[in-house]
């Protein structure tokens, strides 16, 4: 283990150090911000009613409308000054969220990124190709960092110029790479484009993604394709970036580390926290953030938490279920609520199925209709390829509901992203 008296901490002392980090958090943010001060005033509560970690439920909770609202230094607990780096999460309306980092931040969330890739097998020494996006994106910064803790040699390519990074992968003997878990698709297909082998010509065997929704299948398609041992990391801006949680060799969910967050898992209509194994939205706090401290995030994520006690690697912090979904990512058909990720499960079982598809919802006449476009895995002459239509035609009914129109296309037909992935084109809305 990276930090083996942290990762597995008893868990009396790993409560009893949440308890004094949430309060010296509480307390900061309460004397320092004026965003919280009055927020809690508004609820009533004070640092002084956070007595015992179940007390947490009595703070108000805050989301991204808040971050936005407060643009840009609005929810600073430190002067301007200490903060020595920001980073910005797109979004996909208005202003940008904005994260400042004081040096001890940048510290914290490489302490914690280094945990998490030394958990998915990366060693001193290995060359680490970090994929995402370097720049306002926490991703590309993010595994740079944690990478050059733990002693790796990282290789800062960055997203895109795809040819270049194959290459570098062979020419260098990457062992290891990160990114968003569609782009590791789209570059197997340049490497199969250029003539490479992934298996034969390169070393890459471990892969750490995160960033977006993958679902089992799509893992599965990933390990294959490259031979590589697969590994989640999830992660938001607001809590640093990638690296609030990450996968453990069992593979069975993901570690929070929970001397640095506390999470809890609410009710998204009620805003009630449910019970281990009861799935619902992610509520996030961080213990250790000194520019910008969270408390009570509303993540909009989809999980539960995993009642398993201690884990089989030997580590404690609490484990939950991989990301299922947003509960904003859903889209409204004539009514009917669709995720994404419920159509991915569907497509990616199917062995005939390539590697992209895209829901595509217009309108037509009074009523929404929707189509999956699905890539098909190699050319398929226009029989077999009614077969596939038809097949998972039958097999997506069921799930939704509804039947909506199934179109196979060819391998390399959907436009891809080098960031994270369109799964849904909403044409109603232009
Ligand atoms: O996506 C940080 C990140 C970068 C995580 C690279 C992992 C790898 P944001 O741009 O702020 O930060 O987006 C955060 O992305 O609330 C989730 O909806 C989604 N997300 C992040 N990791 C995962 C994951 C980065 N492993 C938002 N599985 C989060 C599913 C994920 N969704």
């Amino acid at each position: 283990m990276w930090n083996k008296a942290a990762e597995t901490m008893d868990r009396r002392s790993l409560k009893k150090l949440q308890l004094e980090r949430l309060r010296e958090t509480v307390t900061k943010a309460y004397g320092a911000v004026p965003f919280y001060n009055k927020l809690f005033k508004e609820h009533h509560v004070s640092p002084d009613d956070i007595r015992t970690l179940e007390d947490l439920v009595k703070l108000p909770m805050i989301s991204k409308i808040d971050l936005r609202d407060n643009y840009p230094y609005g929810m600073l607990a430190v002067p301007r000054g200490n903060c020595v780096r920001i980073h910005a999460s797109s979004g996909t309306t208005g202003k940008p969220t904005l994260v400042c980092y004081t040096k001890e931040d940048v510290s914290n969330w490489s302490e914690v990124m280094a945990r998490s890739l030394f958990m998915a097998g990366l060693r001193r020494g290995d060359a680490f190709q970090v994929t995402p996006g370097y720049g306002l994106f926490t991703g590309g910064l993010g595994f740079h960092y944690g990478g050059e803790r733990l002693g790796a040699m990282v290789v800062p390519t960055g997203t895109g110029n795809t040819i270049r990074q194959i290459n570098l992968m062979r020419d260098l003997g990457t062992n290891m790479i990160a990114g968003i878990a569609s782009y590791a698709l789209h570059m197997a297909e340049v490497a199969g484009s250029m003539g490479v082998d992934l298996h034969k010509d390169l070393q890459v065997r471990r892969g750490i993604f995160g960033a977006e929704v993958w679902s089992d299948g799509l893992r599965k398609k990933i390990a294959s394709l490259w031979d590589m041992d697969c590994y989640d990391i999830y992660g938001m801006s607001e809590m640093y970036g990638p690296g609030a949680a990450s996968e453990c060799s069992a593979h069975e969910g993901i570690h929070v580390w929970d001397d640095h967050f506390i999470i809890e898992v609410i009710d998204p209509e009620t805003g009630e926290v449910v019970g281990p194994e009861e799935e619902g939205e992610i509520v996030m706090t961080s213990l250790t953030k000194e520019a910008m401290p969270m408390i009570r995030f509303r993540t909009r994520d989809l999980s539960r938490i995993l009642d398993v006690g201690k884990c089989s690697c030997g580590r404690t912090h609490t484990k939950i279920a991989r990301i299922k979904g947003r509960s904003d990512d859903g889209i409204s058909v004539n009514g009917v609520k669709v995720f994404p990720g419920q159509v991915e499960s569907v497509l990616m079982r199917n062995p005939d199925v390539g590697l992209n598809y895209q829901l595509v919802v217009e309108k037509s006449g009074a009523l929404d209709k929707m189509t999956v476009m699905v890539e098909a895995n190699g050319t398929l002459a226009d029989q077999a390829a009614r077969g596939l239509s038809s097949s998972i035609a039958k097999e997506i009914r069921p799930v939704l509901g509804f039947s909506p129109e199934i179109r196979v296309v060819p391998p390399l037909s959907i436009e891809r992203s080098e960031g994270k992935a369109k799964r849904v084109l909403d044409l109603r809305k232009r």
